[in-house]
């Protein structure tokens, strides 16, 4: 497959892992700096290598690594300087209302970045087929960290994209969607999603945002709209209740912004604010209010929901990759520095304890990978029509559970990094406060985890377990049927186990509050069963070289820990210690 191509052939040998410590010690003691991210990724370069076809691997390996090297050139920069942070001006010199946000220089180069990467362009290229979201969440998880979360807004325009293809409306398809997907950083167009309102950040039903006809026919829209991430795109989805309509999520209707007018005026949108976050500081989260917005409806004017959801599930998948490379980027810089780093006479990796620490989290890492690149594939055999009903179904769960888990995954990973490295990783100049704060955005953003868990259940409401229980089935009878010599045999018969109690608990928890209080045991259950079943059976898709070994490796830690996190009675007591205290 890519055994021929940069990056790859040293994989092949076995020696990235190990390459990319020695080669990217620095001279002076102080900190571990990363080499070429797709070269050094051992779990990357073994996915793509048994999950595309040779001509796709061979074809997308050159951008992988040029991607790989500025991410490493763009974290030695960021080290080096200042950080810079966006800046909003109400007011130009005249007293006129300008509302210009100045970006960071990463984000000027955000878009020339995207459209060289291909970052969206790679997910609608035809050419690939069902492997278009491979390549393009490669590319995406090999630039994140280097982008300062200009991956937000790309994001967003992949989500409006695909939302918009799924609405069938040609025109506005015609108008948006080249744009959307341009590979010229000239003309291409960046989305928002402009969903959260003071009333609604989860409950979206509760947008107060009124659209109302003018007297020449337009819709424009009236509100505020209290977390934009993209207000410096071209155009936004956006939902809005029509005049009229009545409450509640069903009657809101989806709308397509185009940010300013023919002469590059605001199209009546004020910029109120920019926000002051915790992390993800260099994207500027804006409070904006329209005011007199003209707006295009996208569909029917109700369903607002429904018909954004393609581009929730899109940009919940982009939130597992980024959650992704903020893992792997923590677990190279500790493991890195445990090699270098001496403690009571040895290195921190010679030190039992602490090389137990790393592994467990770089074997979960390993598992929430393979999760996210499987969901990844699924949405590429959706979208190029090959996919079965039960993959189809399989991709609607997988989606909530990939983006939940990895949140929290991410914030998890990145807080045990730090601590590994004692009291410089609370040093901002380490980089690993930066990571930390930036982590914590994951299990927020895009769906809270117990929102998630929730729409685990609305997944599964229709035909409960069956379709993703058969999926697993064929994973596994897959590992089975390669695995000659039964290596992986005691793993998967954990799996099958972990989810027989999936069902069990799903059949003993009937609708209503039992099953909702235990869903986020439940949702977490569903994520490491069918992590490790995609690990097992790239465990035995890579057989018995170096890469298949270290599979194997990383899933027997995995399964070490329970699978099954089933709550019997999730809610007991719960009201009861919660009450206000009194004596
Ligand atoms: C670096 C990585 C960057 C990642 C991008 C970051 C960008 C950040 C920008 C944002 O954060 S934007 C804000 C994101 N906001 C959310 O994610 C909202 C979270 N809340 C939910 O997801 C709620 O579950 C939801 C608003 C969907 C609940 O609304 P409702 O009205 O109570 O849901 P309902 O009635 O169950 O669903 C309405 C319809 O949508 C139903 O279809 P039908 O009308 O046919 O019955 C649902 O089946 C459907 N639906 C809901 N969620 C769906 C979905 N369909 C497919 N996929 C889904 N996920």
């Amino acid at each position: 497959m890519l055994a021929q191509t940069n990056g790859f052939a040293g994989m092949r040998r076995g020696a990235c892992g190990r390459r990319s410590i020695l080669l990217h010690m620095p001279a002076t003691p102080s900190e571990p700096s990363p080499g070429n991210s797709f070269r050094d990724d051992r779990v990357l370069c073994s996915w793509l290598a048994r999950e595309l076809p040779t001509a796709i691997g061979a074809a997308i390996s050159g951008d992988l690594d040029d991607i790989g090297a500025h991410a490493a050139h763009a974290w030695r920069v960021a080290r080096e300087r200042s950080p810079h942070e966006p800046r909003l001006t109400h007011w130009d010199a005249n007293g006129d209302r300008i509302d210009r946000i100045e970006t960071t220089p990463t984000w000027q180069n955000g878009r020339a970045l995207a459209a060289r990467f291909g970052l969206v362009a790679a997910g609608h290229d035809g050419s690939h087929g069902e492997y278009a979201r491979c390549d393009q969440f490669a590319r995406v998880y090999l630039h994140h960290v280097a982008s300062e979360f200009f991956t937000c807004a790309l994001a967003m325009t992949d989500g409006a994209a695909t939302a918009l293809k799924a609405s069938g409306n040609a025109r506005l398809i015609g108008h948006a969607v080249p744009r959307l997907v341009s590979r010229d950083a000239t003309s291409a167009w960046l989305s928002g999603q402009w969903m959260t309102e003071l009333a609604g950040g989860s409950d979206v039903g509760s947008t107060a945002t009124l659209a109302r006809r003018d007297e020449a026919g337009h819709w424009r829209l009236h509100g505020r709209k209290w977390f934009t991430s993209a207000v410096i795109g071209e155009m936004a989805l956006t939902l809005a209740r029509p005049e009229g309509a009545g409450a509640g999520a069903d009657a809101l209707a989806l709308f397509l912004v185009e940010t300013r007018d023919a002469q590059g005026r605001w199209n009546g949108i004020r910029v109120d604010r920019l926000k002051d976050k915790l992390g993800t500081r260099e994207l500027p989260t804006a409070e904006i209010h329209l005011d007199g917005t003209l707006a295009t409806p996208v569909g029917e004017l109700a369903h607002g929901v429904r018909l954004i959801a393609p581009m929730l599930n899109v940009t919940r998948l982009w939130n597992a990759a980024c959650a992704l490379a903020t893992m792997r980027r923590c677990l190279a810089l500790a493991i890195a520095y445990a090699h270098r780093r001496e403690a009571f006479g040895r290195r921190l990796i010679d030190h039992p304890l602490h090389a137990t620490t790393l592994a467990d989290m770089q074997s979960t890492f390993e598992a929430a990978f393979h999760l996210v690149f499987h969901a990844a594939h699924l949405l590429g055999r959706v979208e190029s029509g090959v996919a079965s009903t039960t993959e189809r179904a399989c991709l609607r769960v997988l989606t909530p559970l990939a983006k939940l888990w990895t949140g929290k995954l991410a914030v998890r990973i990145a807080s045990e990094c730090c601590e590994a490295f004692g009291g410089a990783g609370y040093i901002e100049e380490t980089g690993m406060p930066l990571l930390l704060r930036d982590a914590q955005v994951y299990p927020i953003w895009e769906g809270t985890t117990d929102v998630l868990a929730l729409d685990v259940l609305r997944a599964i409401s229709g035909s409960g377990l069956d379709p993703l229980h058969a999926h697993v089935e064929r994973l596994l009878g897959e590992a089975e049927s390669i695995d000659a010599n039964t290596r992986l045999g005691a793993a998967i018969a954990v799996i099958r186990r972990a989810l027989g109690a999936a069902r069990e608990w799903l059949e003993h928890h009937p609708i209503g509050d039992a099953r909702e209080s235990g869903a986020r045991g439940f949702a977490m259950t569903l994520a490491r069963t069918v992590a490790a079943a995609t690990l097992a059976r790239h465990a035995a898709r890579a057989g018995d070289g170096p890469a298949g070994r270290l599979a194997a490796v990383a899933l027997a830690r995995f399964i070490e820990r329970p699978l099954a996190r089933l709550d019997a009675d999730a809610n007991r007591g719960a009201i009861e210690l919660l009450a206000p205290y009194s004596h």
